[in-house]
């Protein structure tokens, strides 16, 4: 403690006052947080008790003293002054008298200057004591917090109390009081002894359950950290390195008193009960044998809901996205979201056919949007649920990038108009990394949505699982402490508890921009579903909650006991619900049809027309005036701005750029530029996510420049291309897959007009995204009538890189394609090309040329309607020489090539041709090379698929008729049973009638996507181009 004497001795000379204003200049704000270095030079003083781990406490108070001399114990201010008297070392102290709670003015009555070294040793343990003691309340009283409703479980997956923290089951009762009492006294952990429990000491800093007291009997002490921390909820925070976090859950826990509600705010609460416990019966009484998911055991999900959006609205958000698993989902929807309540209602009818193309989903997958007045602020909100796949958690990452979409477009650079609520379910919380990863996704700064409110309901079970087996870790939440997110957990049955907590997450939400988690501790009534029987598994548990009061209930009881309603109201209150139930069920038997667009989260004004349709079938060319392009090239060539010093490595890359500009052509760069550059001048917004796509995996985009002198400092040339474009995003990811492709499929749901683009890093690590892919992005229209237009960008390509940096999983994205193989669509109809377009379930292209890429970029956005684009791009390509393009093909009246038909000396004379060969991407310029190796340009014609699906039948079948005396093969460099062959066999086939046979030349099939092996790599490669050009290779098949 020789920090302190220090101190004291330097500042001696001022007064009080003085010595604070010095002190907190040199002191700034942060060095109070937690975790700050102390730095005191001068030599140790001789204060014995000044030494060790009491030095941080006295230390406190001196500071607390300096501030306000009477906001410490008399004593200390005696020691303090005289200290700062210049008393000798060892003088300075004297000890208090001991003070009854009752007599606290008593410590006024302290004399100056008379005591012994034994009761100063013994006064300052006392008082660390007592500090530790507040601090493992602060640390550790939520083990003890009684959480579990049923009574029988831990919340914490452990019933060891812990040995510092006097708890136990009877609470505050006077007889367990004292029995804890002596747990703590008698040979307990601090050493105090039950003489003690009545000398008051001076409360540190860094607690508020004093109120306006500084010092408190140690029995007022422990029995308001009993009350503060080990009731109805356990708060666990004390993992936050930051003070003043800390500081402000601290004061909203510990300050007596603060948990009061009047009696409008528990009538509140009561009929929000009421409606979310009568919803759920009413559902039961008219569809007992329907699965719904009900929230019987948590029904106080729905108020607790209701006060954070209720809070939230207060503190100016007009805006909430939620995201939920089944479990209370129509509950929600019905009594946050206000959804019709016939519209829930006639889904339960089996006989109502579907309006909507599609396949739909089942009703507690179905999102919402509804914009109503919030009646308890009075103010607009808007609350959507995004429509969710089965798959627990999934959503989690797309709810985050809607969110940040809808803060981006409304300019909400502070998330103080739009937010998000995350629910989750206590296993799935726990067991799906995806919660991880969306939790790494909070405080990016390209990625933050300035704090989420995650609401579980931990019901603890999973299904038929008992947590234990469940998880590893003590609360199913232990995953958000990775962002220091406090967590409340919170007695489900105590509904002030719970509306507490709520608020105070809501506030915390508002204050700090930070994830907060509320873990309503509940139960499940029923089974998993309400046709599961519980009891085959968890037979003991589910007997104690056969004998549980519903909350609805207890609360009624207690309200009634109180005085705050009485039974007629209650009983008034509930009649009315039910009554608006009635009603609903009576109109919804007039619905005919069960429309699935009633059922959207996200609806683009304006984008389509009032029934929903595309505004046109046409799409207009794709092409660019030369100025434009030239102007992108240029600013693509460049640094736009002054005193910026870049790599002279990229110098000379710019420098390149600018000669293909100067030669009026592109590179996959360059073409990527020109689209992304012409669509911010059209008031586009573009997004580029994905890990290190800034710069580029393979360093050829650079669409961020680095001063090579100052640090983080940086150059989005893309953003100087014109005085009023849109802006451009282009962020490094975390290295997430699924997280990250959630969170920007979830981006590109919030509006029609941005081209909202994910990168992975290589093609074959979007399996880890493979949910969003398969439940989303695959089928998310014909499940939720609801259009997105992601762009997947997917490095692919057989380099003799090995196995795992080649493949993309072509084969993958064609296997999902919603298109016939076995049946010629009508090639006659106008706009075939779009029509095919508007009823595919994505788009699966590989350009050849860097054209072709800047074309279909271009189209995604020209399209009246929107569908994922699932684009496999190149490696290699990406600086081969002749993988370029002419700005002449770039030019107005220029489009999208689905088809690249031959344009060389077989075209000239079709009737020569002996084979025409089709491929897609880069095998191209393997084909075209050996082809001219062989001096074999009349004999064989090839002939690229650019777009593989939906699958270009009109084309395919006139390059088929051009070459009548050729046979037909398919060549890629992919494994047979990989890549393209299985898709685009059948097609071909269908396309020509069957009537000739489609010969296959490339890989044999294999497990693994390529081998290890660079000379392997070649041999396969060699083999399989003399396969395509021997034209006797398939003589004996036929
Ligand atoms: C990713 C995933 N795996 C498995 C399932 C099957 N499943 C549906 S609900 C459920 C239990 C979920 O438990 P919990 O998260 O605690 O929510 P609760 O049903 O108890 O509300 C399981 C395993 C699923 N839907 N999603």
């Amino acid at each position: 403690m020789f920090h302190l004497r220090t101190c004291a001795s330097k500042l001696r000379p001022l007064t009080a006052s003085q010595t604070v204003k010095t002190f907190s200049q040199n002191r700034p704000a942060a060095a109070r947080t937690l975790g700050q270095t102390r730095c005191y030079t001068a030599p140790v003083a001789a204060e014995p008790f000044l030494s060790g781990t009491s030095s941080n406490y006295v230390e406190e108070m001196y500071y607390a003293w300096l501030e306000n001399p009477k906001s410490v114990h008399k004593s200390w201010d005696i020691f303090f002054r005289n200290t700062n008297a210049g008393a000798p070392p060892g003088t300075a102290y004297q000890s208090p008298l001991p003070l009854s709670m009752g007599a606290l003015s008593a410590a006024a009555r302290a004399q100056p200057l008379v005591g012994t070294q034994t009761n100063v040793d013994k006064l300052v343990e006392d008082h660390l004591a007592v500090q530790s003691l507040i601090r493992a309340y602060q640390i550790r009283g939520h083990h003890v917090a009684q959480l579990d409703p049923l009574g029988i479980l831990d919340a914490d997956l452990d019933s060891s109390v812990p040995a510092d923290i006097v708890s136990s089951t009877d609470k505050l009762g006077l007889a367990g009081f004292q029995e804890r009492l002596q747990v703590l006294t008698v040979g307990g952990f601090y050493g105090l002894d039950e003489s003690d429990l009545d000398k008051v000491f001076q409360l540190p800093t860094t607690t508020f359950i004093g109120g306006q007291e500084s010092a408190l009997p140690l029995r007022e002490i422990i029995r308001r950290l009993e009350n503060a921390y080990c009731q109805h909820i356990g708060v666990e925070f004390m993992f936050i390195n930051d003070l003043e976090q800390c500081q402000w859950i601290r004061r909203k826990f510990e300050t007596p008193g603060v948990m009061q509600f009047t009696n409008e705010e528990k009538r509140t609460l009561l009929a929000r009960l009421v409606r979310s416990t009568r919803f759920e019966e009413f559902l039961q009484r008219k569809w007992s044998s329907e699965k719904r998911f009900g929230l019987e055991g948590c029904e106080v999900l729905i108020p607790a809901l209701k006060t954070i959006i209720d809070k939230s609205s207060e503190n100016g958000v007009d805006q909430v996205i939620m995201g939920m698993p089944h479990r209370g989902r129509l509950n929600v929807l019905a009594n946050v979201i206000r959804k019709e309540l016939e519209q829930i209602f006639c889904q339960f009818d089996s006989k109502l056919e579907a309006a909507d193309e599609g396949s739909g989903d089942v009703k507690y997958h179905l999102g919402m949007y509804h914009r109503r007045i919030n009646r308890v602020t009075d103010r607009n909100i808007t609350l959507s649920l995004v429509a969710n796949p089965s798959h627990l958690e999934a959503a989690d990452p797309v709810v985050m990038g809607k969110t940040k979409a809808e803060q981006f477009y409304c300019g909400d650079t502070e998330g103080k108009k739009v937010m998000a609520i995350l629910l989750h379910g206590d296993a799935a919380f726990a067991g799906q990394g995806i919660v991880y990863e969306t939790f790494h996704l909070s405080d990016l700064p390209s990625y933050t949505t300035h704090g989420t409110v995650h609401v579980v309901v931990n019901n603890q079970i999973g299904f038929t699982t008992d947590p234990r087996m469940a998880r590893s870790s003590p609360y199913p939440t232990d995953v958000a402490r990775v962002v220091n997110a406090p967590i409340f957990h919170v007695n489900s049955d105590d509904p002030e508890a719970v509306m507490y907590v709520c608020k105070v997450a809501a506030e915390w939400r508002n204050t700090f921009h930070k994830d907060v988690v509320v873990d309503l501790v509940c139960y499940r009534r029923n089974g998993h579903n309400e046709m599961d029987e519980p009891m085959f598994t968890q037979p003991l548990m589910y007997k104690q909650i056969r004998k549980q009061k519903p909350v609805l209930q207890k609360y009624a009881e207690l309200l009634v006991a109180q005085g705050v309603v009485n039974q007629p109201e209650y009983e008034e209150e509930i009649s009315k619900y039910d009554k608006i139930c009635e009603e609903a069920f009576a109109r919804s038997k007039d619905e005919k049809i069960l429309h699935i667009k009633h059922w959207l989260d996200s609806p683009w004004p304006g984008f389509f027309t009032l029934d929903g349709q595309p505004r046109s079938m046409t799409c207009p060319s794709t092409g660019l005036e030369e100025e434009v392009l030239t102007h992108i090239g240029s600013v693509a060539s460049s640094v736009p701005v002054e005193n910026f010093t870049i790599h002279g490595g990229l110098s000379r890359i710019l420098k390149t750029r600018g000669e293909l500009v100067k030669n009026r052509t592109v590179d996959w760069a360059l073409a990527e530029y020109m689209a992304f550059g012409s669509l911010l001048k059209e008031g586009i917004h573009i997004r580029l996510s994905g890990q290190d796509v800034e710069r580029g995996t393979f360093s050829h985009r650079h669409h961020v420049l680095h001063d090579q002198n100052v640090d983080k400092k940086t150059c989005i040339p893309m953003n100087h291309l014109w005085p009023n474009q849109a802006p451009y995003t282009v962020c490094n990811s975390s290295l997430s897959e699924y997280g990250v492709l959630g969170f920007e499929l979830g981006f590109a749901m919030a509006s029609p007009n941005a081209l909202v683009l994910w990168e992975a890093q290589f093609g074959d690590f979007h399996n880890t995204a493979q949910c969003i892919i398969d439940q989303f992005i695959c089928p998310g229209q014909a499940k939720w009538v609801r259009q997105n237009g992601i762009v997947l960008l997917l490095p692919h390509g057989m380099e003799g890189m090995g196995p795992e940096h080649s493949s993309a999983r072509p084969e993958r994205f064609l296997q999902m394609c919603n298109d016939d193989p076995d049946v010629l669509p009508n090639l006659q109809e106008d706009n075939f090309d779009i029509s095919q377009l508007y009823d595919c379930n994505w788009v699966v292209v590989n350009c050849s040329t860097p054209g072709n890429f800047f074309h279909v970029l271009r189209r995604q956005i020209l399209l009246p309607f929107r569908k994922p684009l699932i684009v496999f791009t190149p490696k290699s390509l990406l600086r081969h020489p002749e993988a370029r393009t002419s700005f002449d093909e770039m030019l107005p009246g220029t489009h999208f090539q689905r088809v690249i038909p031959e344009d060389g000396p077989a075209a000239q004379n079709p009737e020569n041709v002996k084979r025409l060969l089709f491929c897609t991407g880069k095998v191209y310029y393997d084909l075209t090379r050996e082809r001219k190796a062989r001096d074999m340009v009349e004999q064989v014609a090839i002939t690229r698929i650019e777009q593989l699906s939906p699958f270009p039948f009109d084309l395919l079948l006139q390059e088929v008729q051009k070459y009548p005396n050729a046979d037909l093969a398919w060549c890629q460099e992919e494994h047979k049973n990989q890549g393209y062959y299985d898709y685009v066999k059948p097609r071909l086939r269908t396309t020509i009638n069957r009537a000739k046979p489609v010969w296959y030349a490339g890989r044999d099939p294999a497990a693994a996507p390529a081998t290890g092996n660079k000379k392997t790599h070649l041999t396969e490669l060699q083999r399989l181009l003399d396969t395509a050009f021997d034209l006797d290779a398939f003589k004996n098949f036929s």
